[in-house]
């Protein structure tokens, strides 16, 4: 069935709702949320709705559900899978005035908050009293923890501490009908019934809205040290970083960066990574951890795998500044191809195969003539490899790279990894599901979204490759 256009009738409801000033119709005002950050792709909701408080959101959905009209939820925007993008046209309900920290728990070690509050802050926030919060997507200074529980994002921490699914330990949510519920809270453990939490986790805004998270913390680390080493070739450079977990360590951060992505992110924000004379490619090593001595032990046996392993050299960043420096380097990479014509592939594969993987990505791209460029979070086995387009004309573009992408994602699947490590499969990578994906867990997890969902009213078309795409 057809969503319905949004009516005066509808849109003076919602202005009832949440209050005129917090619904937007005009082109310019909706315009910041017509896109994510996939992309050139660019869908215009019919209306975007700011709430307030859970209730609000409850009360959206209910109309939306008498009036079987598409709800896209929105964070920060910062998907680079299409997960904001309102498709069907619609509402855009975006979290942003659910900013607030509701506690910080210093005995449970628990966070509570709103859906609305940025990452960074609610780290610099939990950072003020010794805790810690590990998930950190490269967008964390404007994506919203919301978005990440959406897509359980990860982040280069992700390796020694988990992605977000590790911390979510309870959620509030607002189902399309608009029923609200409650799952688990402050506990550390909880086998009630099945595990809604983690099912919410990770279902990129396609069951339910979430309205309230309670998030676990550890203490955060004393000590840091930064390692940054070129390697000749890629392989070198993924053989390597397989070594030091051979050798049993796990660092806190273990990057890989292709030199073209390096080339990219310098001439954008105009510095300069460290020298890598001729390097093909960079790891970037973080130690952390509460005790000097210990810590500086294990950069020395990192320092002597990686020159073991044909590092060309093994620079240590220890001041903070240093570290920062490299660090904003690194996290500007994925904004920085944006600028150009590309597509991002977000492959992933047990690490043991991360030399195959990085080789094999770069043969296939290399068959089809197309420029491509990788970097991610080599530790986890996680590569994001952009595809740019170049100088090629925009149909032969379009071929190729239609030809170039299912072959890099069987090949991931060939060793023993799947389509998506941390970005979600949301409006572009859907086509492709069924390369990571078995008929019946597809099967499964539709009949998943059916039972939260029945209307398909939330977040359509993501995730299936036949979910309904009206554009408005
Ligand atoms: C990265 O590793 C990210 O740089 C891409 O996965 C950027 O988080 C982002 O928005
Ligand atoms: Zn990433």
């Amino acid at each position: 069935m057809p969503y319905s256009k949004i009516t005066p009738l509808i849109l003076d409801q919602l202005k009832q709702i949440v209050g005129e000033r917090y619904v937007l119709t005009a082109k310019e005002a909706i315009e910041p949320y017509s896109h994510d950050e996939t992309e050139d792709l660019v869908f215009y909701p019919e209306v975007v709705v700011k709430p307030a408080d859970t209730g609000e959101v409850s009360q959206i959905m209910k109309l939306a559900t008498e009036h079987h009209v598409a709800v896209t939820p929105r964070g920060g925007g910062t998907s680079l899978s299409g997960g904001a993008l309102a498709v069907c046209g619609g509402i855009v309900l975006t979290l942003e005035r659910m900013n607030k920290i509701l506690e910080i728990d210093r005995e449970n070690l628990m966070v509570v908050t709103e859906p609305g509050v940025i990452t960074e802050i609610l780290q610099n926030e939990v950072e003020k009293v010794g805790l810690y919060y590990p998930p950190d997507p490269a967008s964390r200074g404007s994506c919203q923890i919301g978005g990440n529980i959406a897509e359980n994002a990860g982040g280069p921490h992700a390796l020694k501490y988990g992605v977000t699914k590790d911390y979510v330990m309870g959620l509030e949510a607002v189902l399309p009908n608009g029923e609200i519920i409650h799952t688990s809270g402050k506990l550390m453990k909880d086998v009630t019934g099945y595990n809604l939490t983690q099912l919410l986790v990770g279902s990129e805004g396609t069951l339910a809205i979430v309205t309230k998270v309670y998030l676990r913390l550890i203490p955060l680390p004393k000590f840091r040290k930064l390692l940054y080493a070129p390697f000749e070739t890629l392989y070198d450079a993924a053989k390597a970083l397989t070594q030091i977990f051979y050798h049993q360590i796990i660092p806190a951060a273990c990057e890989f960066m292709e030199t073209g992505a390096m080339d990219i992110v310098e001439a954008r924000l105009n510095t300069k990574f460290p020298s890598r004379g001729k390097a093909q490619a960079c790891l970037l090593i973080d130690l952390d951890g509460s005790n000097q001595d210990e810590l500086d032990r294990q950069a020395e046996s990192v320092y002597e795998i990686l020159t073991k392993w044909k590092a060309l050299d093994v620079v240590s960043a220890d001041t903070k500044e240093k570290q920062d420096a490299i660090w904003r380097l690194r996290r500007s990479i994925g904004e920085a191809v944006k600028q150009l014509v590309y597509k991002e592939e977000d492959t992933v594969v047990p690490r043991s195969n991360l030399p195959e993987l990085v080789m094999g990505l770069k043969e296939i791209s290399k068959k089809y003539g197309i420029t491509s460029v990788c970097y991610g979070h080599a530790g986890d086995g996680n590569i994001h490899a952009n595809l740019l387009k170049g100088e090629l004309s925009e149909s032969r573009w379009q071929e190729l790279s239609k030809k170039a992408i299912p072959e890099m994602f069987e090949l991931t699947v060939k060793l023993g990894g799947n389509i998506s490590g941390e970005h979600g499969i949301g409006f572009v990578q859907k086509e492709y599901l069924s390369i990571g994906v078995g008929k019946t867990e597809i099967s499964l997890m539709r009949s998943i979204k059916n039972i939260f969902d029945p209307q398909n009213i939330l977040n359509p078309g993501k995730i299936f490759p036949e979910a309904p795409v009206t554009p408005f």
